[in-house]
């Protein structure tokens, strides 16, 4: 079967067998990707289980939830729980740290998700997915303590998210590289269709909420108001926008043809360190950006080396290629 055919579990035992990553991780990841078909197919038909629209809760974030939110949330749970080595779960969906069982030797894998990135889409009918990360600890802890979840990006494993688009696809890396395998209709598979996905070092596309220009700090509005300036303005050629609302469309855009994806704290969102989660988004869409070759910070630090105070923290996020990552840094020093 030619390479670019090859399923998503002939891929895994491909890299157990010569990259060295564990079995274990191998059934996880399968399991992961289980959860992960489901919850396409609860998308896909939403409409017809009229399961599109709020939930009567709402999450730590304070955003009210959606059903498909915490259908998602219980598959990846679900799913999860099949590995004796996940010790525990941190969700997006879930104020508290999951612990799987209550004895001294939990585990030592910790699962970081966010079971439905960008649920607001879903009543407009665009696409939307799942984040994962995956840390295995290498030092003894003890099943109840909050604080043994706290890992930096640079201790994940692997990371990974599914994207329910057109088609769905999942995106992984074991840090060899990033790979995008399609799911089948029909055969069910997810097929290898995007090998070594690599983002372009330089970008004329960037994405950022436009309409908190008034929240931004100066370098912010200064690189924004260069971008737009195009072929007249510091930066000598045009630029285009996009703006998903949903960071898994906007990086799987940003990991096929390159660009820029932003974030950034502003005067809105400071006091909570920004909009995005660190740990169930950031570290895992940043280990896969360094990945394929592209860069991801905070506006000047790496954002897996960020070490964090509680699971649910947030963080400024600039992230794609490695070139304009590097020159919005550049602002944040001069202006
Ligand atoms: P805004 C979705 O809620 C999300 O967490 C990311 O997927 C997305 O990039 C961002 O928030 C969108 O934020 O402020 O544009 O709605």
């Amino acid at each position: 079967m030619p390479e670019h055919q090859m399923t998503f579990r002939q891929f895994l035992l491909n890299d157990y067998r010569h990259k060295g990553i564990e079995k274990d991780l191998v059934f996880l990841l399968e399991d992961i990707a289980t959860a992960c078909r489901i919850i396409s197919n609860h998308v896909r038909s939403g409409a017809f289980s009229n399961n599109l629209g709020a939930a009567k809760s709402t999450n730590i974030q304070g955003e009210t939830q959606k059903q498909l939110d915490l259908i998602a949330n219980d598959e990846f749970v679900r799913h999860c729980s099949n590995c004796s080595r996940v010790a525990a779960l941190v969700s997006e969906e879930v104020d508290e740290v999951y612990w799987l069982k209550d004895d001294p030797k939990p585990g030592d894998y910790l699962v970081y998700f966010d079971p439905l990135d960008g649920s607001s889409n879903l009543d407009v009918n665009l696409s939307v997915g799942s984040i994962f990360s995956i840390v295995q600890i290498k030092t003894e802890i003890e099943a109840g303590d909050a604080d043994a979840v706290l890992r930096r990006g640079m201790e994940q494993i692997c990371a990974g998210y599914a994207i329910y688009g057109p088609s769905t696809a999942l995106i992984v890396t074991t840090g060899n590289g990033v790979n995008g395998f399609t799911h089948q209709q029909g055969t069910g598979e997810f097929r290898l269709t995007f090998p070594d996905m690599t983002i372009p070092e330089t970008t004329s596309e960037f994405a950022i909420n436009a309409s908190r220009y008034r929240l931004w700090d100066d370098s912010m509005r200064k690189y924004f108001d260069d971008c737009i300036a195009g072929e007249a303005g510091p930066r000598g050629r045009n630029f285009n926008m996009r703006w998903t609302a949903s960071m898994v469309a906007d990086v799987h855009r940003i990991l096929t043809r390159g660009g820029l994806f932003l974030y950034p704290a502003d005067k809105g969102n400071r006091s909570e360190g920004g909009k995005l989660r660190l740990m169930y988004e950031a570290n895992p869409m940043a280990f896969i950006v360094e990945q394929a070759g592209g860069a991801a910070t905070d506006g000047r630090d790496r954002i897996v080396e960020a070490t964090p105070t509680s699971h649910h923290q947030r963080i400024s996020v600039v992230l794609g290629s490695i070139e304009e990552v590097k020159l919005l840094a550049d602002y944040h020093a001069k202006h």
